[in-house]
């Protein structure tokens, strides 16, 4: 059987925290060795939101670095950054003029992001177009995401769908890879949202370079609720239950199950504390090591760019040729 062909994102918005490591990062890691994967830092998706434009850059080269630190293999993927792809605006654009309006303005990330803000770049209405671009890109099947972004991938498929029945097989009709628990990790002060980068209080996020002491005392401070037994019921203990995912995607063993062995909040605390902080120490070791690396970083940054390229370029040509474009002519080189 052919190997499946793999496309993720991350932006380079902040630090990378526990939320995208349970929910997306580490299937990355895992599918790498037997898959065809494309990892991006998606900088264009970044430029949505308030652009910080003083350290975007550094955020980015940082990001890549994490990356490398949670352990992928530039031997076994390709790690590039979005924006040195041109491929995929230029096919954005062609899938825009394919997406409806009424289909981007149900993006319930678009209502969330775009009702705190007093402005509303056309960006931000337009990126789930650019996501749907960059999957296409690569011909994935297989695209690793947290809860949260189901309903972009949807989006890309409907886009591909609409696109092959008009204008004849083009793309591969991607799935997502959702965990089967943690895919949507909330925050600990807030059980009701998501652990998010931009989370107004920075307790309730766990982040991946949280020195140990950090994250015990997050974890420690992590609201539950007054009934004071542990089990696992996500609409009704949303604090608790959230903790106990925590713990299953680190052990694998099932939420429930996990339940049963705690009769106090204070012992399943110190064990997800535990848990989390073995998981955290080697990344951060790596991070640190490549922080005296920055030739290596960039290195891996030149060449996934290229590899990416090979890729991305020939599926743009397939696309413009399937809408009618005229075939540019050849570029004399110097
Ligand atoms: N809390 C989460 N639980 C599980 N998965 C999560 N992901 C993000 N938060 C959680 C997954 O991580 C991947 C990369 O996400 P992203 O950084 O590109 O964008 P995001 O979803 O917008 O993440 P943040 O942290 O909430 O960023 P900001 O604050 O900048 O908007 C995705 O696969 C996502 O599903």
């Amino acid at each position: 059987m052919d190997r499946p062909r793999i496309l993720s994102g991350i932006q380079p918005t902040g630090e990378m925290h526990l939320g995208n490591y349970l929910g997306a990062l580490r299937l990355w890691v895992d599918a790498q060795y037997d898959a065809l994967p494309h990892y991006c830092v998606v900088d264009l998706h970044s430029l949505t939101v308030q652009i910080d434009s003083k350290h975007l850059s550094k955020r980015t080269l940082d990001a890549v670095a994490m990356l490398l630190a949670i352990g992928l293999d530039p031997q076994h993927c390709t790690i590039f950054v979005q924006s040195h792809v041109p491929e995929h605006t230029s096919l954005t654009w062609i899938l825009e003029c394919v997406a409806t309006m009424g289909e981007l303005g149900r993006m319930t990330q678009f209502k969330d992001k775009g009702s705190s803000q007093e402005s509303v770049s056309a960006g931000l209405f337009t990126y789930p177009v650019l996501m749907a671009a960059d999957i296409l890109l690569y011909d994935a099947n297989k695209v690793p995401i947290g809860d949260d972004q189901r309903q972009h991938l949807e989006l890309a498929r409907r886009i591909a769908g609409r696109f092959n029945s008009r204008f004849g097989e083009t793309f591969v009709m991607p799935e997502a890879l959702v965990p089967p628990v943690a895919a949507r990790v909330m925050d600990l002060q807030n059980p009701g949202s998501k652990m998010s980068k931009s989370s107004e209080s920075s307790l309730g996020t766990v982040f991946l370079l949280d020195p140990a002491d950090v994250v015990v005392s997050k974890v420690k401070k992590a609201v539950t609720d007054s009934d004071g037994t542990v089990h696992y019921d996500p609409e009704n203990k949303p604090g608790i239950s959230n903790l106990l995912e925590i713990l299953s995607a680190i052990t694998s063993e099932r939420p429930d199950q996990l339940a049963l062995k705690y009769s106090s909040y204070g012992a399943l605390k110190t064990d997800v504390a535990g848990a989390v902080t073995d998981i955290l120490r080697p990344i951060a070791e790596r991070y640190k090591e490549l922080s005296n690396e920055d030739a290596y970083v960039r290195e891996v940054i030149r060449n996934g760019a290229m590899r990416a390229r090979e890729v991305a370029s020939v599926t743009l040509a397939r696309a413009t040729e399937a809408i009618g474009l005229l075939e540019p002519p050849a570029v004399a080189s110097e």
